[in-house]
Protein backbone atom coordinates (compact mmCIF):
# COMPACT_ATOMS: atom_id res chain seq x y z
CA UNK A 1 0.00 0.00 0.00
CA UNK A 2 2.76 2.20 0.99
CA UNK A 3 4.79 1.06 -1.81
CA UNK A 4 1.96 2.12 -4.52
CA UNK A 5 1.52 6.06 -2.43
CA UNK A 6 5.30 6.70 -2.87
CA UNK A 7 5.83 5.58 -6.73
CA UNK A 8 2.52 7.83 -7.08
CA UNK A 9 3.86 10.61 -5.90
CA UNK A 10 6.94 9.90 -7.25
CA UNK A 11 5.31 9.83 -10.45
CA UNK A 12 3.63 13.41 -10.13
CA UNK A 13 6.79 15.06 -9.47
CA UNK A 14 8.26 13.91 -12.80
CA UNK A 15 5.46 14.92 -14.83
CA UNK A 16 4.09 18.04 -12.75
CA UNK A 17 5.38 21.37 -13.88
CA UNK A 18 4.22 24.65 -12.02
CA UNK A 19 3.20 27.93 -14.07
CA UNK A 20 3.58 30.33 -10.89
CA UNK A 21 5.08 30.89 -7.70
CA UNK A 22 1.55 30.50 -6.22
CA UNK A 23 1.63 26.65 -8.25
CA UNK A 24 4.95 26.38 -6.56
CA UNK A 25 3.23 26.83 -2.92
CA UNK A 26 0.09 24.94 -3.31
CA UNK A 27 2.24 21.72 -4.29
CA UNK A 28 4.50 22.91 -1.19
CA UNK A 29 1.21 22.23 0.55
CA UNK A 30 -0.25 19.27 -1.58
CA UNK A 31 2.74 17.01 -0.84
CA UNK A 32 4.73 18.66 2.08
CA UNK A 33 1.73 20.56 4.26
CA UNK A 34 0.56 19.31 7.27
CA UNK A 35 -1.99 17.27 5.76
CA UNK A 36 0.16 16.83 2.99
CA UNK A 37 1.07 13.65 0.40
CA UNK A 38 4.22 13.08 1.78
CA UNK A 39 3.47 14.12 5.59
CA UNK A 40 0.43 11.32 5.37
CA UNK A 41 3.53 9.12 4.85
CA UNK A 42 4.97 9.43 7.83
CA UNK A 43 1.59 8.64 9.79
CA UNK A 44 1.04 5.36 7.35
CA UNK A 45 4.44 4.74 8.42
CA UNK A 46 3.48 3.70 12.01
CA UNK A 47 0.99 1.04 10.38
CA UNK A 48 4.28 -0.52 8.62
CA UNK A 49 5.52 -4.06 10.22
CA UNK A 50 8.38 -3.42 12.46
CA UNK A 51 10.79 -5.53 10.36
CA UNK A 52 10.08 -2.85 7.20
CA UNK A 53 10.41 0.30 9.02
CA UNK A 54 14.09 0.45 7.92
CA UNK A 55 13.59 -0.05 4.50
CA UNK A 56 10.30 1.58 4.07
CA UNK A 57 11.86 4.68 6.43
CA UNK A 58 14.75 5.76 4.07
CA UNK A 59 12.00 5.22 1.02
CA UNK A 60 9.84 7.81 2.74
CA UNK A 61 12.93 10.03 3.55
CA UNK A 62 14.11 9.74 0.41
CA UNK A 63 11.11 10.70 -1.00
CA UNK A 64 10.48 13.74 1.34
CA UNK A 65 13.83 15.47 0.42
CA UNK A 66 13.42 14.32 -3.23
CA UNK A 67 10.01 16.48 -2.85
CA UNK A 68 11.20 19.50 -1.53
CA UNK A 69 14.16 19.66 -3.67
CA UNK A 70 11.77 19.44 -6.77
CA UNK A 71 9.72 22.20 -4.68
CA UNK A 72 13.11 24.31 -4.49
CA UNK A 73 13.99 23.97 -7.59
CA UNK A 74 10.43 24.84 -9.04
CA UNK A 75 10.53 28.00 -7.02
CA UNK A 76 14.24 29.24 -8.24
CA UNK A 77 13.13 28.52 -11.70
CA UNK A 78 9.63 30.64 -11.49
CA UNK A 79 11.74 32.77 -9.51
CA UNK A 80 14.28 33.81 -11.90
CA UNK A 81 11.36 34.43 -14.66
CA UNK A 82 9.77 36.69 -12.08
CA UNK A 83 13.26 38.77 -12.01
CA UNK A 84 12.92 38.98 -15.88
CA UNK A 85 9.42 40.01 -15.45
CA UNK A 86 10.29 42.75 -13.70
CA UNK A 87 12.70 44.21 -16.17
CA UNK A 88 11.13 46.74 -18.56
CA UNK A 89 8.77 44.95 -21.46
CA UNK A 90 10.30 45.90 -24.79
CA UNK A 91 7.16 45.12 -26.63
CA UNK A 92 4.80 47.64 -24.82
CA UNK A 93 4.12 51.03 -26.55
CA UNK A 94 6.28 53.71 -25.81
CA UNK A 95 5.13 57.37 -23.71
CA UNK A 96 4.37 59.61 -26.97
CA UNK A 97 6.86 61.82 -27.72
CA UNK A 98 5.67 65.87 -28.19
CA UNK A 99 6.57 66.35 -31.16
CA UNK A 100 6.71 69.59 -33.19
CA UNK A 101 4.38 71.24 -36.08
CA UNK A 102 5.70 73.16 -39.17
CA UNK A 103 5.21 76.33 -39.42
CA UNK A 104 2.42 77.20 -41.56
CA UNK A 105 4.87 79.30 -43.70
CA UNK A 106 7.20 76.79 -43.96
CA UNK A 107 4.04 74.26 -45.21
CA UNK A 108 3.41 77.14 -47.88
CA UNK A 109 6.95 77.06 -48.87
CA UNK A 110 7.53 73.58 -49.14
CA UNK A 111 4.60 72.78 -51.56
CA UNK A 112 5.94 75.64 -53.77
CA UNK A 113 9.04 73.87 -53.68
CA UNK A 114 7.51 70.78 -54.49
CA UNK A 115 6.02 72.24 -57.18
CA UNK A 116 8.70 73.96 -58.82
CA UNK A 117 11.08 71.61 -58.60
CA UNK A 118 8.88 69.02 -60.36
CA UNK A 119 9.18 71.95 -63.78
CA UNK A 120 12.79 71.98 -63.24
CA UNK A 121 13.43 75.25 -61.19
CA UNK A 122 16.20 75.16 -58.66
CA UNK A 123 15.33 76.71 -55.49
CA UNK A 124 18.63 79.60 -53.82
CA UNK A 125 18.78 81.63 -51.24
CA UNK A 126 20.28 85.11 -50.66
CA UNK A 127 21.37 88.14 -48.37
CA UNK A 128 18.67 89.67 -46.61
CA UNK A 129 21.07 92.43 -45.95
CA UNK A 130 21.15 94.10 -49.36
CA UNK A 131 22.50 96.86 -51.49
CA UNK A 132 20.67 99.29 -53.74
CA UNK A 133 22.21 98.12 -57.25
CA UNK A 134 20.97 94.32 -56.06
CA UNK A 135 17.42 95.63 -54.84
CA UNK A 136 16.94 98.57 -56.77
CA UNK A 137 19.09 100.04 -59.61
CA UNK A 138 19.51 96.51 -61.82
CA UNK A 139 15.83 95.79 -61.40
CA UNK A 140 14.82 99.44 -63.16
CA UNK A 141 13.68 101.25 -60.36
CA UNK A 142 14.76 104.66 -61.55
CA UNK A 143 16.38 107.16 -58.87
CA UNK A 144 13.58 108.72 -58.00
CA UNK A 145 11.13 105.17 -57.19
CA UNK A 146 9.30 105.76 -53.88
CA UNK A 147 10.19 102.33 -53.01
CA UNK A 148 13.68 103.68 -52.45
CA UNK A 149 11.69 105.89 -49.57
CA UNK A 150 12.90 105.80 -46.14
CA UNK A 151 9.17 105.57 -45.66
CA UNK A 152 9.13 102.11 -47.46
CA UNK A 153 12.59 100.69 -46.72
CA UNK A 154 14.48 100.14 -44.13
CA UNK A 155 18.31 101.50 -44.56
CA UNK A 156 21.19 101.16 -42.43
CA UNK A 157 21.77 104.58 -40.88
CA UNK A 158 25.18 105.28 -41.69
CA UNK A 159 25.61 104.10 -45.32
CA UNK A 160 22.09 105.07 -47.14
CA UNK A 161 23.79 102.24 -50.08
CA UNK A 162 22.92 99.50 -47.89
CA UNK A 163 19.58 98.18 -46.87
CA UNK A 164 16.97 95.19 -45.66
CA UNK A 165 15.83 93.54 -48.95
CA UNK A 166 12.06 94.24 -50.10
CA UNK A 167 11.66 91.42 -52.11
CA UNK A 168 13.65 88.64 -53.13
CA UNK A 169 14.37 89.74 -56.77
CA UNK A 170 17.89 90.79 -55.36
CA UNK A 171 18.24 86.86 -55.14
CA UNK A 172 17.21 86.68 -58.49
CA UNK A 173 19.57 89.54 -59.48
CA UNK A 174 22.23 87.34 -57.93
CA UNK A 175 21.80 84.30 -59.89
CA UNK A 176 21.87 86.12 -62.86
CA UNK A 177 25.18 87.21 -62.19
CA UNK A 178 26.44 83.48 -60.96
CA UNK A 179 24.65 81.72 -64.41
CA UNK A 180 24.21 82.05 -67.48
CA UNK A 181 20.76 80.61 -69.46
CA UNK A 182 18.94 79.02 -68.84
CA UNK A 183 18.26 80.32 -65.44
CA UNK A 184 15.38 78.52 -63.71
CA UNK A 185 15.17 79.27 -60.03
CA UNK A 186 12.74 80.18 -57.37
CA UNK A 187 13.81 82.12 -54.33
CA UNK A 188 12.35 81.86 -51.16
CA UNK A 189 12.87 84.20 -48.10
CA UNK A 190 12.05 87.56 -45.52
CA UNK A 191 11.63 90.84 -46.84
CA UNK A 192 11.50 93.59 -45.09
CA UNK A 193 8.86 96.92 -45.23
CA UNK A 194 8.55 99.49 -43.37
CA UNK A 195 4.96 99.36 -42.72
CA UNK A 196 3.18 99.60 -39.19
CA UNK A 197 2.42 96.36 -38.12
CA UNK A 198 -1.32 95.02 -38.10
CA UNK A 199 -3.56 92.55 -38.69
CA UNK A 200 -2.80 93.08 -42.57
CA UNK A 201 0.25 94.38 -42.79
CA UNK A 202 3.64 93.69 -41.54
CA UNK A 203 7.49 94.64 -41.70
CA UNK A 204 8.46 91.29 -42.29
CA UNK A 205 6.83 88.92 -44.73
CA UNK A 206 7.57 86.14 -46.80
CA UNK A 207 8.07 86.09 -50.63
CA UNK A 208 8.51 83.06 -53.23
CA UNK A 209 9.43 84.51 -56.44
CA UNK A 210 10.43 82.38 -59.67
CA UNK A 211 12.81 83.49 -62.56
CA UNK A 212 12.90 81.82 -66.35
CA UNK A 213 15.29 82.73 -69.02
CA UNK A 214 16.28 81.45 -71.59
CA UNK A 215 15.81 81.51 -76.01
CA UNK A 216 12.34 82.14 -76.78
CA UNK A 217 10.31 82.39 -73.67
CA UNK A 218 7.12 83.81 -74.33
CA UNK A 219 3.92 85.10 -72.59
CA UNK A 220 2.21 82.32 -72.92
CA UNK A 221 5.26 80.47 -71.15
CA UNK A 222 4.44 82.21 -68.26
CA UNK A 223 0.62 81.96 -68.25
CA UNK A 224 0.41 78.08 -68.47
CA UNK A 225 3.67 77.75 -65.93
CA UNK A 226 1.03 80.23 -63.85
CA UNK A 227 -1.99 77.59 -64.65
CA UNK A 228 0.12 74.58 -63.79
CA UNK A 229 0.64 76.74 -60.46
CA UNK A 230 -2.72 77.27 -59.67
CA UNK A 231 -3.98 73.84 -60.30
CA UNK A 232 -1.27 72.25 -57.93
CA UNK A 233 -1.97 74.61 -55.34
CA UNK A 234 -5.62 75.17 -55.27
CA UNK A 235 -6.49 71.90 -57.48
CA UNK A 236 -7.26 70.95 -61.39
CA UNK A 237 -10.10 72.83 -61.72
CA UNK A 238 -8.87 76.07 -61.00
CA UNK A 239 -9.25 78.77 -63.22
CA UNK A 240 -6.55 81.68 -63.56
CA UNK A 241 -6.86 85.12 -64.70
CA UNK A 242 -4.50 87.97 -65.87
CA UNK A 243 -5.07 91.56 -65.63
CA UNK A 244 -2.85 94.67 -66.49
CA UNK A 245 -0.29 95.92 -64.18
CA UNK A 246 3.03 97.85 -63.77
CA UNK A 247 6.29 97.19 -61.52
CA UNK A 248 9.19 98.59 -62.49
CA UNK A 249 11.30 95.06 -63.90
CA UNK A 250 8.72 93.48 -65.83
CA UNK A 251 7.03 94.64 -69.19
CA UNK A 252 4.17 94.01 -69.49
CA UNK A 253 3.36 92.81 -66.52
CA UNK A 254 0.47 91.37 -65.00
CA UNK A 255 -1.48 90.39 -61.25
CA UNK A 256 -3.21 87.37 -61.90
CA UNK A 257 -6.11 86.13 -60.10
CA UNK A 258 -7.34 82.22 -59.00
CA UNK A 259 -11.17 81.31 -59.22
CA UNK A 260 -12.22 81.14 -55.56
CA UNK A 261 -11.75 77.51 -54.41
CA UNK A 262 -14.21 77.66 -51.40
CA UNK A 263 -17.41 79.37 -53.63
CA UNK A 264 -16.31 78.19 -57.01
CA UNK A 265 -16.08 80.87 -58.24
CA UNK A 266 -19.99 82.22 -57.40
CA UNK A 267 -18.66 84.76 -54.98
CA UNK A 268 -18.49 84.62 -51.06
CA UNK A 269 -16.95 85.90 -47.71
CA UNK A 270 -13.34 85.26 -48.81
CA UNK A 271 -12.91 86.53 -52.16
CA UNK A 272 -15.18 89.60 -51.31
CA UNK A 273 -18.17 88.42 -53.53
CA UNK A 274 -15.95 88.36 -56.74
CA UNK A 275 -15.24 85.01 -57.21
CA UNK A 276 -11.44 85.53 -57.71
CA UNK A 277 -8.27 85.89 -55.47
CA UNK A 278 -5.89 87.60 -56.26
CA UNK A 279 -2.44 85.79 -55.76
CA UNK A 280 0.48 87.17 -57.63
CA UNK A 281 2.28 89.58 -59.97
CA UNK A 282 4.34 88.61 -62.90
CA UNK A 283 5.39 89.55 -66.12
CA UNK A 284 7.85 89.51 -68.53
CA UNK A 285 11.41 90.42 -67.73
CA UNK A 286 12.48 94.43 -68.82
CA UNK A 287 15.43 94.39 -71.51
CA UNK A 288 16.79 96.79 -69.45
CA UNK A 289 16.93 94.32 -66.64
CA UNK A 290 18.71 91.32 -68.70
CA UNK A 291 21.24 94.37 -70.29
CA UNK A 292 22.13 95.84 -66.38
CA UNK A 293 22.62 91.73 -65.51
CA UNK A 294 24.82 91.13 -68.58
CA UNK A 295 21.96 89.10 -70.52
CA UNK A 296 21.45 90.07 -73.87
CA UNK A 297 17.74 90.99 -74.61
CA UNK A 298 18.15 90.22 -78.29
CA UNK A 299 19.18 86.55 -77.85
CA UNK A 300 17.52 85.91 -74.32
CA UNK A 301 13.80 86.69 -72.94
CA UNK A 302 12.13 85.66 -69.48
CA UNK A 303 9.50 85.84 -67.24
CA UNK A 304 9.63 86.52 -63.47
CA UNK A 305 6.76 86.02 -60.91
CA UNK A 306 6.40 86.97 -57.28
CA UNK A 307 3.50 85.26 -54.87
CA UNK A 308 3.10 86.38 -51.04
CA UNK A 309 3.26 83.42 -49.13
CA UNK A 310 1.39 84.87 -46.38
CA UNK A 311 -1.33 85.37 -48.72
CA UNK A 312 -1.32 81.96 -49.74
CA UNK A 313 -1.28 80.58 -45.86
CA UNK A 314 -4.44 83.43 -45.60
CA UNK A 315 -6.16 81.57 -48.32
CA UNK A 316 -5.39 78.03 -47.74
CA UNK A 317 -5.50 78.06 -43.47
CA UNK A 318 -7.82 80.80 -43.16
CA UNK A 319 -6.01 82.67 -40.89
CA UNK A 320 -6.74 86.53 -41.37
CA UNK A 321 -4.10 88.11 -38.93
CA UNK A 322 -0.56 88.96 -40.24
CA UNK A 323 0.66 89.04 -36.70
CA UNK A 324 -0.20 85.03 -35.91
CA UNK A 325 2.24 84.15 -38.35
CA UNK A 326 5.44 85.57 -36.61
CA UNK A 327 4.24 85.57 -32.87
CA UNK A 328 4.71 81.65 -32.57
CA UNK A 329 2.08 81.26 -30.05
CA UNK A 330 1.95 77.66 -29.75
CA UNK A 331 -1.70 77.28 -29.01
CA UNK A 332 -1.47 78.80 -33.19
CA UNK A 333 1.50 76.71 -34.05
CA UNK A 334 0.03 73.03 -32.37
CA UNK A 335 -2.98 73.27 -34.61
CA UNK A 336 -1.04 72.42 -37.63
CA UNK A 337 0.60 69.57 -35.80
CA UNK A 338 0.42 66.57 -38.12
CA UNK A 339 0.24 68.74 -41.35
CA UNK A 340 2.81 67.81 -43.89
C1 LIG B 1 6.93 90.19 -58.77
C2 LIG B 1 6.12 90.59 -59.83
C3 LIG B 1 6.67 90.67 -61.09
C4 LIG B 1 10.20 89.74 -60.41
C5 LIG B 1 11.03 90.23 -61.40
C6 LIG B 1 12.26 89.71 -61.14
C7 LIG B 1 13.51 89.92 -61.91
F1 LIG B 1 14.55 89.71 -61.10
F2 LIG B 1 13.59 89.06 -62.87
F3 LIG B 1 13.55 91.12 -62.41
N1 LIG B 1 12.16 88.95 -60.08
N2 LIG B 1 10.90 88.98 -59.63
C8 LIG B 1 8.78 90.00 -60.22
C9 LIG B 1 8.02 90.36 -61.28
C10 LIG B 1 8.26 89.91 -58.97
O1 LIG B 1 6.48 90.09 -57.48
C11 LIG B 1 5.18 90.45 -57.16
Amino acid sequence: MIYNKIASIKEQIATIKAESLKDVEDLRIKFLGKKGLVTELFNDFREVPNEMKREVGALVNDLKNQVQEFINAEKERLGNVKVAANKPDLTLQSEPIEIGSRHPISLIKNELYSIFQAIGYKVVEGPEIEDDWHVFSSLNFPPEHPARDMQDTFFIEKNPDILLRTHTSSVQVRAMETSKPPIRVICPGRVFRNEAISARAHCIFHQVEGLYIDKNVSFADLKQTLLYLARELFGADTKIRLRPSFFPFTEPSAEVDVSCKLCGGKGCGVCKYTGWLEVLGCGMVDPNVLRYNNIDPEVYSGFAFGVGVERLAMLKYQVKDLRLYFENDVRFLEQFHGVI
